[in-house]
């Protein structure tokens, strides 16, 4: 195998002088860096397979919101989880290795790591529509070819349709069987989960959908053929932004991540006033919804609303089915999530929140101690995690009312509507959707929920970004010693003034974040706590 493996790394030498990072989305930058990186990272996934006896290792190829010109890889844990975390600094370890010493860097790993080198590997991929991707994609299979890994290539799909698939294929004829593994499988459970879970309900008025021109738009036109639409009740759904044959149009002025930082709708959009809209990201994994409101403008409802949303639908269901008392359902955010989001969901819905650094993964753990654990990051990225013990409840439970079996129902429906391995456009657009069919409500009533607190995000350049080390789930510095004591002498002069720095984990930069009571309060914090870390 080390012949091989040499032969192929030849194939895909680093560039000099960089160094690469594993970061909370993975390997991103500029496609024209990422070759020797996807062939390594194909390494790392044969020995995580082998690691684990086997199991099937997912590799998506995304750079998710970013520009056409970048892209990225990550890997999926056979459940469907993001890499555990040790494995990480392994996959920068080998991504950094000289060309000359991978073969030695993989060896040591699998010493290390006490990996058997004849224990099958498997693997299976896919990627988003950037054209970077086939090529990076060769790199990924000299790799796969080379350390003897068995493979199957999904082509194109979106991160989380990977991610279903990943766990489909390694609960394949268990009890814990996740779905058909098939990307038609996926289709299938969500569409008849979705029939199940609206119960002949019609949602109030259209939904315009912006696929931010990436892979979620095909696949949203592939999913509409299993879900009721149109005349035959269910969803009215305008799709716009699905344009994949032109490159450069890829998250360019439309997508999650677009209306989320410039707070507005894609100029492409002919939504009226009241009507809803929602945007994905380039991999559709993440979702926003919006709308014009006449008389406030632009409102954005973002992932704290949907986690509020589907905290408050899940909650009251378990109540109805009789499980309240023995189901824990409680909310993870980070500290991004506005305060009145938070407060929304301790005082209003009586729910607890936790709140962990920034990064999926760390939100997905925290959310599976609960038997319901909502989670999402205020980018819209999140989802419904359901503990064992919550299914066993739903599916055994003896209903003593109608009622009760009807909520019953729903629950179950909701836990094959919600893509449970990670945040997924598709799964949460059709789970918002629900709610708001069974609420009768349109956004307005959704955004009157809760009052947000003005806010403002920034980013400040900094000589050294890593002399910024937080605690307290990010709330709070430690060091520079002394800055967090300024900082909280400055926001106690703000009433509802909160705010927090901390060094991003994918940028160059502090992120600076701070509400207040109004507008030009936030903002003058913002700004005041910005030039305390600059
Ligand atoms: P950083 O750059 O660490 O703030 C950003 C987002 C996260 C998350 C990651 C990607 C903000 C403030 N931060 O992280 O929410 O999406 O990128 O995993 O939006
Ligand atoms: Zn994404």
């Amino acid at each position: 195998m080390d012949s091989k493996i040499l032969a192929a790394s030849s194939k895909h030498p680093k560039p000099v002088d960089h160094v690469f990072q594993y970061g909370t989305a993975g390997f991103r930058m500029k496609a024209s860096l990422l070759d020797s990186v996807v062939f390594r990272v194909g390494l790392v996934a044969a020995l995580r397979s082998r690691k684990l006896g086997g199991q099937t290792i997912g590799v998506m190829i995304t750079a998710s919101h970013n520009p056409p010109e970048d892209n990225g890889v990550k890997l999926v844990d056979p459940m469907g989880e993001m890499l555990e975390n040790s494995w990480e600094a392994y996959s920068t370890e080998l991504a950094n290795a000289k060309d000359e010493d991978v073969v030695k860097v993989y060896r040591s790993l699998e010493q290390k790591l006490k990996i058997n080198p004849d224990t099958a590997s498997r693997v299976i991929y896919a990627r988003d529509t950037r054209p970077s991707g086939p090529k990076l994609v060769q790199a990924l299979l000299d790799a796969l070819h080379a350390t003897g890994t068995e493979y199957t290539d999904y082509k194109l799909l979106t991160t989380p349709q990977l991610h279903y698939l990943t766990r489909c294929t390694n609960t394949e004829g268990t009890p814990q069987s996740y779905g058909e593994v098939s990307e038609k499988g996926y289709y299938e459970k969500l569409g008849k989960a979705f029939k199940r879970a609206m119960k002949g309900k019609k949602t109030v008025g259209s939904v315009t959908v912006d696929c931010a021109n990436g892979v979620g738009g095909p696949k949203l036109a592939e999913l509409l053929k299993y879900i009721p639409t149109g005349s035959d009740g269910g969803l009215d759904i305008k799709i716009i932004n699905d344009d994949v044959l032109k490159a450069e149009v890829l998250n360019h002025e439309c997508g999650a991540d677009y209306v989320k930082t410039k707070q507005r709708a894609p100029p492409s959009s002919k939504a009226g006033n009241n009507e809803r809209c929602c945007s994905f990201d380039g991999d559709a994994d993440r979702i926003i919804y919006y709308f014009n409101d006449p008389e406030h403008g632009f409102r954005l409802l973002d992932g704290d609303r949907i986690a509020t949303l589907a905290a408050s639908f899940i909650g009251d269901l378990a109540r109805e089915a009789g499980l309240a008392s023995e189901l824990k359902v409680g909310v993870v955010q980070t500290a991004y999530a506005n305060g009145a989001s938070t407060k929304y969901v301790e005082k209003t819905l009586g729910l607890p929140v936790v709140c962990t650094p920034t990064g999926v993964k760390w939100l997905h753990h925290a959310a599976t101690k609960f038997d319901v654990g909502v989670y999402f990051e205020a980018n819209g990225h999140g989802t419904v995690v359901f503990s064992q013990q919550a299914l066993k409840a739903f599916s055994t439970k003896e209903p003593e009312s109608p009622a009760q079996a009807s909520a019953l129902e729903t629950l179950r429906a909701l836990t094959d509507l919600i893509n449970q391995t990670v945040g997924d456009a598709l799964s949460d657009m059709l789970l918002v959707e629900t709610i708001l069919a069974h609420k009768s409500w349109t956004p307005k009533e959704w955004d009157l929920t809760y009052t947000d607190l003005p806010n403002r995000l920034v980013r400040v350049e900094v000589a050294d970004r890593n002399i910024f080390k937080t605690t307290n789930a990010e709330r709070t510095l430690v060091e520079p010693q002394g800055t967090q004591a300024r900082l909280d002498q400055l926001v106690s002069k703000f009433k509802d003034g909160r705010s927090f720095a901390r060094a991003s984990g994918t940028e160059d930069a502090v992120r600076v974040y701070a509400e207040a009571a109004t507008r030009s309060e936030a903002d003058d914090l913002a700004s005041k706590i910005a030039a305390l870390v600059k």
